[in-house]
This record gives structure tokens, sequence and C-alpha cells, in this order.
């Protein structure tokens, strides 16, 4: 299976504009139990590089782009978020990284569980080892 698994979320939308709404266990596939979101990330500057032990999340650019950098452990893939009516499904470990933040990048996350730090793994050799 590939590792990106883009979500649709249909725009809602009249002659007013656009409206994307996003329902636990509807369109996103688990219990949200935590919203963020990234914006004024400087140019040039990459995040992420960690994966998590059990967290799942949906992220999707409401403004802006980003490329999404998605790892296993065996196969490397990646994918522009640029879309407000695309979504990213990243599960359990899976090793990610975000590149080529534009400037007016909002990058809204939706997580599965509450923020555990203990739940990253932030060292890649780590995280090989651990999903062999
Ligand atoms: C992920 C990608 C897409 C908190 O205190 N609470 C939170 O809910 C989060 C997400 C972060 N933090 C603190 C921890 C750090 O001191 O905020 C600081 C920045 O977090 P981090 O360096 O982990 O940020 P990113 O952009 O590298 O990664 C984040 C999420 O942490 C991560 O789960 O998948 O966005």
């Amino acid at each position: 299976m590939s590792l990106v698994q883009l979500i649709d979320f249909p725009p809602l939308g009249d002659d007013r504009g656009s409206l994307v709404a996003l329902e636990a266990n509807k369109s996103i596939p688990f219990d949200i139990k935590r919203v963020y979101y990234i914006f004024g990330t400087e140019q040039g500057v990459a995040r992420g590089f960690h994966a998590h032990k059990e967290l799942k999340q949906v992220a999707v650019c409401v403004t802006g782009r980003c490329r999404m950098v998605l790892d296993d452990g065996k196969h490397r893939e990646e994918v522009w978020l640029d879309s407000p009516t695309k979504g990213i499904l990243i599960e359990d470990m899976i090793w990610r990284e975000m590149h080529d933040f534009s400037e007016d990048c909002v990058l809204l996350v939706l997580a599965s569980e509450y923020y555990d730090e203990s739940d990253y793994i932030r060292d890649y050799d780590q995280f090989l080892e651990c999903s062999r």
C-alpha cells in the first residue's frame, strides 16, 4: 500500500465562498483529541524528522503549501500538500519530514492523542531499529 494516503475534503461552497468541515470518525478516521497548526515557518527551514509510536494524524495545508516526505523504514514517498481540500493521513510508525514551506503556509494537524513527548522517536537509526 502507498505510504501517501490522501483524503479529499469536499468543499461545501456557495456563492459566498468555500467551507470544509472535518468530523471525527467520518472524514477524519479517528477520535480527534488535539488540533494544532504550524505557521510562519522560516524560508528554507524543514520540520518534523521524527516518527510516532502510537499517534495518528491528518495534516492539511489550509493556506499555502509544503512538501511532506513519509518513510516507513523501507520506502520513502513524498507529496505536495497544496490544497485546503486535500489532507494526508499519517499512520503511527511513519517517519515524516516537512520541506519547502511557502511563506503563507498554515499546516493544520488533527491528532488522535494528546501531546506526549514520550511517543516521539526523533532519532532515525532508532526509528529504523523499531520499524524492523
Ligand atoms: C508532527 C508534525 C507534522 C507541544 O507542546 N504540543 C504539541 O501538541 C506539539 C505538536 C508540539 N509541542 C511543542 C514541542 C516542541 O517544543 O512544540 C514544539 C515544536 O514541536 P516539534 O518540534 O515536534 O514540531 P514539528 O513541526 O517538528 O512536528 C510537529 C508535531 O510535533 C509532530 O507530531 O507530526 O508537526
